[in-house]
């Protein structure tokens, strides 16, 4: 096997390389070479100092994330790290890339740390559901003080190496080659006979005793349900409070506690499986793309402005077209009083504001979009509608334009149908608001090109969202899965829950919001819509009564100021009225439904299972490519928590066997609507002999 960490010299600089690709990680392999390599360069008379580098792109990104499952082999990280501090002779780290984590806690280790300008830092355990396990929460703050290290720790964000300089966490930023710029100030540091600063051996400066009470209020809302925050925080204060080698066992005592729980592994989960939806068996990653570099959006609603916003955010010229110009002249006021209202809060500056809504052109006629390199359609969930409009862009647009429609349910097919180009047809389902939701279903047709599908995908990352494939079907993944959730939410209202009840369990169980304010907040109006199209489905229980009525009555939700909850004018917070659980218990009445007490427990599992087994039913029909890909849809197109690891992660935290049991129970107390997936039957049973 290739040397994962080589060693040579530089007059009496002995330099120390990990070359371990593709991001550096601290496997037990680089682990045990930095071992050898620091003996040896310790070990050596002719050696004066020490400088660790990194071949490849980054500097050490972190512990191999790959291990975390398996039992500890040493050495252990903690124990290579303390190597590296008791060194007599001076050690510098010599950064480019992501220092992250293990590979920050590496450096912190060495008595001094330079970095190039692009360098950055960070210590991102936090988004695995864990901490710095490697003495980083007692290092770090020793050597920038408390408050920063918080800031690091708890949010898991990198600094740029001009931050890092000035707080200290890099001794110098070097300009030209990095090694040598490390070997000379090594030298330096031999030559001026430095001190070695052992950050374990100083203290922690002194900082607000409320410092960490104050922090944990200012997490509670962004970070709820989530534990590794707050026991980030706690070994921060442990090395406010207590000496470094009792503050280490602490850390460890808290790591370890993290990495074998449900919410780590769930994390870790969701990292590996943000990176597969990238992957898709016949499309290949050297797949030909096409150029985008202008866009032409067709509806100037609500989506088509988030659409336009998010394009322009990615520095695309966007054309927005509607049949009126006034409608359009609307659209493009507000998207202007969007970003002008970021730069005064400070999100943006103000040439960057403008110079975003100076790339967002109006227009009301087709042959605007003669030039385009892609057309994304947002008109009216209709398909008649839809296959005019893409009548009118095959009769336009240029050859090798991409037309995508945003669809959110619709068939791409009978969409790309009718035009002459199928295979230039994709779906590009946004999730509103489109400038801020980072999920992008992309709807593979059957005929649409490779290059598309491979274009739509790099469009997802120059849009800054995840792009994750699916087939068509009635609501591809995310909405074909909210309808069952949604389903048996409406019928445990019927039989005796509240909406309120219903939602606060939801979000207890750590969604944003519960099915019923959910509802409001988009409207009902549309459900109905659907609804009257569709007509009541034969030979099934319908679960529409009571937003019908709803619906009947005028209301719609937010927009009409009452729903299933009402709202007083300017608010939007949902608020029970006593109306409602009239007309639940009447419709219960007519239904013939005898009212009952339902546990928190009955509603978790009647509106998270089903999501459980539609996603079997879409892998079933290949209508995703895999279970983690139905994760990161839920996640990030729903707000499924993180830390339960997305529907597909979370049945199996339950154990696939029992969840399957519980929907055969379920399909005999309430029906076919319950009928397990053969897919999920078969993971049931594989589980149950896994057990
Ligand atoms: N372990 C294992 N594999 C990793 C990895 C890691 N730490 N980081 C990346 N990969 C894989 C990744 O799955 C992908 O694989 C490939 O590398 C390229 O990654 C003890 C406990 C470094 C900013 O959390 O943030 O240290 O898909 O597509 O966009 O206290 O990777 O090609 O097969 O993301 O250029 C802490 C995680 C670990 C950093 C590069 N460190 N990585 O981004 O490439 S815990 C992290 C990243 C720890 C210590 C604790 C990013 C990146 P494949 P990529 P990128």
């Amino acid at each position: 096997m290739a040397e994962v960490v080589k060693s040579s010299s530089r007059g009496q600089v002995a330099l120390i390389q990990v070359d371990n690709p593709p991001v550096n990680a601290l496997s037990q392999a680089v682990r045990q070479g930095l071992s050898d390599c620091l003996e040896r360069a310790l070990a050596d008379a002719a050696i004066e100092a020490i400088v660790i580098a990194c071949e490849g792109r980054t500097f050490i990104a972190g512990a191999d994330i790959r291990e975390f499952g398996k039992p500890h082999q040493p050495p252990a990280l903690p124990a290579v790290i303390d190597t590296i501090e008791a060194s007599p002779k001076p050690v510098v780290a010599a950064i480019h890339g992501t220092a992250l984590g293990g590979g920050l806690e590496v450096a912190l280790g060495c008595h001094f740390r330079v970095g190039v300008a692009s360098a950055k830092c960070g210590l991102p355990e936090v988004k695995l559901g864990l901490l710095p396990g490697a003495g980083g929460t007692q290092r770090l703050p020793r050597l920038i003080g408390a408050e920063k290290a918080l800031d690091m720790i708890v949010s898991g964000e990198p600094i740029d190496a001009a931050q890092a300089h000035e707080l200290g966490l890099l001794d110098a930023v070097i300009d030209g080659e990095l090694v040598d710029g490390a070997v000379a100030f090594a030298q330096q540091v031999v030559g001026e006979g430095r001190g070695l600063r052992r950050l374990s051996q100083l203290p922690v400066p002194a900082c607000d005793p409320n410092l960490f009470e104050g922090y944990r209020q200012q997490i509670a809302t962004k970070k709820r349900g989530f534990e590794a925050p707050a026991r980030c925080i706690d070994t921060v204060q442990a090395a406010v409070e207590l000496p470094f080698a009792e503050g280490v066992v602490k850390e460890r005592e808290l790591f370890e506690g993290l990495r074998a729980g449900d919410q780590s592994r769930a994390q870790r989960h969701v990292f590996f499986a943000e990176r597969e939806v990238a992957k898709i068996p016949d499309v290949p990653k050297d797949t030909p793309t096409r150029e985008v570099a202008s866009v032409g959006i067709v509806g100037a609603g609500t989506m088509g402005g988030g659409i336009a916003m998010a394009c322009a955010n990615a520095g695309l010229q966007v054309t927005l077209l509607d049949r009126e110009m006034s409608l359009v002249e609307g659209r493009l006021k507000a998207i202007a009083e969007s970003y002008q209202s970021s730069a005064k809060r400070g999100r943006m500056g103000q040439a960057e504001a403008e110079a975003r809504i100076a790339r967002i052109a109006g227009a009301d006629d087709y042959a605007a979009l003669a030039s385009v390199d892609l057309v994304i359609e947002a008109v009216f969930e209709e398909m008649e509608i839809k296959k005019t409009v893409f009548k009118q862009l095959d009769a336009v647009c240029k050859p090798g334009a991409i037309l995508a429609t945003n669809t959110s349910t619709l068939d791409v097919n009978e969409i790309a149908a009718a035009t002459g180009r199928p295979q230039d047809v994709i779906g590009l389902h946004f999730f509103s608001p489109a400038n801020i939701m980072r999920l992008l279903e992309i709807v593979r047709g059957d005929h649409t090109d490779k290059s598309v599908i491979a274009t739509a995908m790099k469009l997802s990352r120059t849009l800054d969202k995840i792009g994750v494939l699916v087939g068509v079907c009635h609501g591809f993944v995310g909405n074909r899965i909210l309808y069952p959730y949604r389903r048996e939410a409406l019928f445990l209202v019927e039989e005796g829950a509240s909406p309120q009840q219903v939602d606060r369990v939801i979000t207890d169980f750590g969604l944003p919001m519960g099915p019923f304010a959910m509802s409001d907040l988009a409207g009902l109006d549309i459900g109905w819509r659907v609804r009257k199209a569709q007509g009541k489905p034969e030979g099934e229980r319908y679960s529409g009564t009571i937003a019908d009525r709803l619906c009947e009555a005028g209301h719609f939700g937010q927009k009409t100021g009452q729903g299933f909850y009402r709202y007083e004018a300017g608010s939007r917070v949902p608020k029970p009225y006593p109306e409602l659980q009239s007309l639940v218990e009447e419709v219960s009445r007519e239904l013939g439904i005898e009212r009952r007490e339902i546990s928190d427990e009955e509603i978790l599992k009647r509106c998270i299972y089903p999501m459980i087994n539609e996603g079997y039913k879409i892998l079933d029909e290949g209508i995703a490519l895999r279970a983690s890909d139905i994760d990161i849809v839920w996640i990030n197109g729903y707000g499924f928590p993180a830390y339960r690891g997305g529907p597909m992660f979370y049945g199996e935290l339950e154990g696939l066997d029992r969840v399957h049991a519980t929907i055969c129970e379920y399909r005999d107390q309430h029906g076919a609507l319950w009928e397990p997936s053969p897919l999920l039957a078969k993971a049931a049973a594989e589980a149950a002999e896994s057990r």
